[in-house]
């Protein structure tokens, strides 16, 4: 052990030096999960700049949570007419008897302000009449976004202190954008994108029914003696931090229709659990991009860039509880909660997520899914290799695995599954902490998606599978394609110990041939996720070279499952980019009009997997990179090809 160990300690230090650091990597992250045991007089008051606690005096109007159902302003004839004020205001994101922010948000004059911002919901061929308000006295508002769209001229509306104004403006073409605040000089050590709101714009005659959601997030840095996250912060959906964002309820059947507006300057890949989405358009402030028929992709998560909008919809085919989240898992943290939520409340394993998680529960129904033929068992096993501040845990399908020093024990094995054959997993949890397994992208009975204490259906549960224990997952492999398993309990911790693996599902009549199928998982190394210390490609930093032979197809198949941070593909021929195609994302096979030849992939955020065909031509080397993020760190695995 002790050799093993040194390899661990020096082996990678190079890969480290050059990960450009994340402003999300400087946070700390504690371990305990937030409870709700304490009443509001029996917690200790820390006094920190921007706190509040809803019991003591404030001259502040108090902020609602915006669900986004009805729209701000007066309608006569076409013309609306909308009053906006900023103001400073007392912020709840969590219950509404715990601890708060004060922050500057926006109100419709004479009602309560607002997160989100007040919803702008017009139809296309309106005149829109806003008299903007800063009541601020000592910082100027910047409004963007209102304006006629399209428009690829970013326009804007400075209000000094104190200052009012009048604009007038054609709403334009339909679609989902959003409208924001900026403040004053906008020191970014503050977040301060409370101040961002939809802006939606229906067709004559309106849209079918639907659901607006915005993300906002506020962030303060404190000092991280007071609070050992460092950060005061509200993550939230319509105005709400998990578990108390709103609840929705579906029937088997229901066409579900939402647009997604990220009002933050962060990155956030949303994930539908259990089903398919199909995205109708990808949108910004300004414009919106509608797929054509035949073009919406059908996905699972969607990487969803700073300051822009998606529309899609989703049919609810399968009873249960399920979720819509972000993947970066520092933005479900339950250390993203306020003290006296996260801080002083004991640990309750139960609540083990927080910040921009939806839940819903679609009511009792038939199923659309299909088992058939011979059923499978698998048992997979899970360990703590390395104990302490930053444990190495892994996945293995033998109960005596050992530590694989090249391989830091992750990714887990990779399960090679088939099309519609029921297959039971049960999963030991041999740590030392309680875990759980999300099987990600399939679509399968809720009680089987691994949300501990909350997936259920058909009088079951995922559990939350204590040290010692054992929980039998079925998994139901509807689609032939590319899929990650990975533990769903304190994800940011467990994910990047080491807590993943890829799942690979065969389509009736294909056969799996590890020559040219090639998987690229990329994962934390490290499980102390303030200081994320490098990230591993297929468990290595260093990649061995592959001998293959011209005329082969290959199949690539990317997979994010970092906490946070964004991956790419290319593969290069003598320097020069070389086409791949892309033919399938999230465990969906593309239709060939989707297929489309790149010389790079898109980035593809957490969650998120791609598959890609490679068709070497000609005798040579090829370098396959995968590169992370803004570029400065990738892996690259040599392929010979011969004649
Ligand atoms: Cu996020």
């Amino acid at each position: 052990m002790p050799f093993i160990l040194f390899l661990f300690l020096v082996g990678p230090k190079n890969a480290e030096k050059q990960v450009k650091r994340n402003s999300n990597t400087s946070r700390q992250y504690i371990s305990c999960a937030p409870g709700e045991t304490l009443t509001l007089d029996q917690l200790p008051r820390l006094r920190i700049p921007r706190l509040i606690y809803p019991d003591e005096k404030s001259d502040f109007p108090r902020v609602v949570a915006n669900n986004n159902t009805v729209p701000a302003g007066k309608l006569k004839k076409k013309v609306l007419k909308l009053q906006l004020e900023v103001v400073w205001s007392d912020f709840y994101p969590e219950s509404e008897n715990r601890p708060g922010l004060r922050v500057v948000t926006i109100r419709e004059k004479g009602k309560a302000p607002s997160v989100p911002a007040p919803l702008i919901r017009v139809e296309t061929g309106t005149t829109i009449h806003a008299e903007l308000r800063n009541t601020l006295k000592d910082s100027s508002v910047t409004f963007f976004g209102l304006q006629k769209r399209p428009s690829s001229v970013k326009d804007s509306v400075l209000l000094k202190p104190g200052e009012s104004k009048e604009i007038v403006f054609e709403s334009g073409r339909e679609g989902t954008y959003l409208y924001w605040v900026k403040l004053g000089d906008n020191d970014i050590s503050n977040e301060e994108q409370q101040l961002g709101g939809a802006f939606i714009i229906d067709p004559k005659g309106g849209s079918a029914p639907d659901r607006v959601f915005v993300m906002n997030i506020s962030g303060f840095p404190i000092d991280t003696t007071l609070y050992k996250n460092g950060f005061l912060e509200a993550l939230t959906i319509n105005g709400k931090s998990w578990p108390y964002t709103e609840r929705f309820s579906q029937s088997v059947g229901d066409t579900v229709r939402w647009r997604i507006i990220n009002s933050s300057l962060r990155v956030h890949p949303m994930h539908l659990h259990g089903f398919n989405f199909t995205e109708l358009s990808i949108g910004s402030v300004l414009s919106d991009s509608v797929f054509k028929p035949g073009y919406e992709p059908s996905i699972v998560t969607q990487n969803m860039r700073t300051l822009t909008t998606m529309t899609m919809k989703w049919v609810a085919s399968r009873p249960g509880n399920w979720l819509f989240h972000c993947h970066l898992s520092f933005h479900t943290a339950p250390d993203t909660r306020l003290p006296g939520a996260a801080e002083l409340d004991p640990p309750n394993e139960k609540q083990h997520m927080a910040g921009l998680v939806l839940g819903m529960t679609i009511k009792p129904g038939p199923s659309d899914l299909i088992s058939k033929g011979p059923s499978r068992e698998l048992n997979l096993y899970v360990d703590q290799y390395f104990p302490g501040k930053s444990p190495r845990n892994g996945f293995s399908l033998t109960p005596d695995s050992k530590i694989d020093s090249n391989h830091i024990t992750s990714p887990g094995p990779l399960l090679l599954l088939k099309q519609y054959q029921p297959t039971y997993v049960t999963v030991t949890n041999r740590m030392q902490i309680p875990t759980s397994v999300h099987w990600h992208g399939l679509d399968l009975d809720s009680w089987a998606d691994g949300v501990p204490d909350y997936s259920a259906s058909d009088g079951k549960m995922s559990p939350t599978i204590q040290p010692g224990e054992k929980f039998t997952y079925k998994l139901t492999l509807m689609r032939p394609g590319t899929y990650i398993y990975h533990s769903h309990f304190n994800d940011a911790k467990q994910i990047a110990s080491g807590l993943y693996g890829p799942m690979i599902v065969m389509g009736e009549g294909q056969t799996y041939d590890p020559k040219t199928d090639h998987y690229y998982i990329v994962g934390w190394k490290n499980s102390d996720s303030s200081a994320p210390k490098d990230m591993l490609l297929n468990g290595r930093t260093q990649q061995p070279p592959l001998n293959v032979q011209t005329g082969e197809t290959h199949r690539l198949r990317l997979i994010n499952i970092l906490t946070f941070g964004t991956i790419r593909i290319r593969v290069l021929k003598d320097g020069v980019p070389f086409l791949i195609k892309s033919i399938a994302k999230d465990g969906t096979d593309f239709p060939l009009v989707q297929q489309t030849f790149l010389k790079e992939s898109a980035a593809f955020g957490n969650g998120e997997t791609a598959d890609f065909e490679f068709k070497p031509t000609e005798a040579g080397t090829y370098d396959l990179k995968v590169i992370r993020g803004n570029g400065i760190y990738s892996w690259t695995q040599k392929w010979i090809v011969t004649d």
